[in-house]
């Protein structure tokens, strides 16, 4: 609540200022909708940061519960029924709740003409970072080998290579890609990104396009995949893939960590590379059907560790704080950033 001492030195709040004087302004409203259950807890918190951004936070509602669908100028959502536009189609902005918009994208009625903004915030790829190292560790210190030895009360004494023998190789170098492959560079991994278009990072050898793939997977022991799913990445990573990834370095096998979109790999060939060694062991983090089906044979591979999707998060005060702010810079005339190129699909 923000307060100011006027002449006679009674504090008036300024936020009855402020609705007061909404009576009088024309009614607009920006809509959180989303299937999940859960996200109606970003209701109270988009309220509470609204004002520091000159909105009113009556004006902010929750799919269904919207009084008048017409006047919604800006929707934010997270997995929201497909026909969300349509419902409201005076939206002049569409946020979505986090960076990948795959399932947005699904809906094939998304005017072309409104900008769809995605999250782009430091503590969502801090958080990725922080995953892919652990996992790169994880399996570079032949941590599954150690956990069933355990399991066996076994003694179990392994010879691990350091950091900079291994070659691990990150498929898709955007905001988070780039930051983890900078962050396994500082960790003594050797590092090579792949990419739409080439990339100079400091340290990590950069290949892009479906021509250089296979020099990139051939060099690869540690494959990293945090790549966007798109009509283009859709089951890319394939038994075959993964057959092509380095399994005679210093670790004797390959192993894959995801945490990009379960979409973008084949899973039967996942699991069938697990199975047969093609592949020493993996992490998980995302699934082509989410929850991952409590009957999939992952859950039982002893080389495999499985996490919900949570490999990062989005930072309920910075990611609300961020789109109020590109709301009130848009109805301020101001340009949006973080628009999703929707020819690009990512
Ligand atoms: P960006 O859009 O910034 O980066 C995407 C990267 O993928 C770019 O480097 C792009 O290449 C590359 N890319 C896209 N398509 C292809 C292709 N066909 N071939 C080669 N490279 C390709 O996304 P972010 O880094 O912000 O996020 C990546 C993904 O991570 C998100 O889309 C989301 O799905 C996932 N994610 C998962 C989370 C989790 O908790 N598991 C949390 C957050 C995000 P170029 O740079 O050349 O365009
Ligand atoms: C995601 C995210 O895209 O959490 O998965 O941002």
């Amino acid at each position: 609540m923000v307060f100011i001492n006027i002449i006679n030195g009674t504090d008036i709040n300024l936020s009855v200022l402020f609705f007061g004087a909404s009576v009088l302004r024309k009614f607009m409203s920006i809509v959180i909708a989303s299937e999940k259950a859960l996200i109606s807890q970003w209701l109270d918190i988009f309220k509470k940061y609204a004002a520091e951004f000159d909105i009113n936070p009556n004006d902010i509602e929750f799919w269904p519960d919207v009084k008048d669908k017409q006047k919604v100028e800006y929707l934010i959502v997270w997995k929201p029924p497909y026909d969300i536009s349509r419902q409201m189609p005076n939206a002049k902005a569409i946020f979505n709740l986090g960076a990948g918009v795959d399932h947005l994208l699904l809906d094939d009625s998304l005017p072309a003409d409104v900008p769809i903004v995605r999250v782009v915030d430091e503590n969502l790829t801090k958080r990725m970072g922080e995953y892919v190292c652990l996992h790169s560790l994880h399996h570079l210190r032949e941590m599954p080998v150690l956990k069933k030895a355990q399991a066996n009360n076994e003694w179990r004494e392994i010879y691990n290579p350091t950091a900079h023998e291994v070659t691990v190789g990150v498929m898709g170098l955007g905001e988070i890609g780039a930051y983890c492959a900078i962050l396994l560079t500082k960790l003594g991994f050797n590092v090579i990104g792949w990419s739409n278009s080439p990339k100079n990072l400091e340290n990590v050898k950069s290949y892009s396009g479906t021509a250089e793939l296979d020099t990139f997977l051939a060099q690869t022991e540690i494959l990293v995949n945090i790549l966007p799913h798109t009509a283009k990445t859709d089951k890319l990573v394939t038994y075959k893939l993964l057959s092509k990834l380095n399994k005679n370095g210093a670790l004797q096998g390959a192993t894959y960590i995801t945490a990009g979109r379960g979409k973008t790999h084949h899973q039967a060939d996942l699991i069938r590379a697990l199975q047969d060694g093609n592949l020493k062991s993996a992490s998980l983090d995302v699934f082509e059907t989410e929850p991952l089906n409590a009957d999939s044979p992952l859950w039982g591979l002893d080389n495999v560790v499985i996490t919900p999707h949570n490999a990062s998060l989005t930072d309920h005060i910075t990611v609300s704080k961020q789109i109020l702010g590109q709301i009130r810079n848009h109805k301020n005339n101001g340009v949006l950033i973080n628009v999703v190129d929707l020819k690009r699909g990512y």
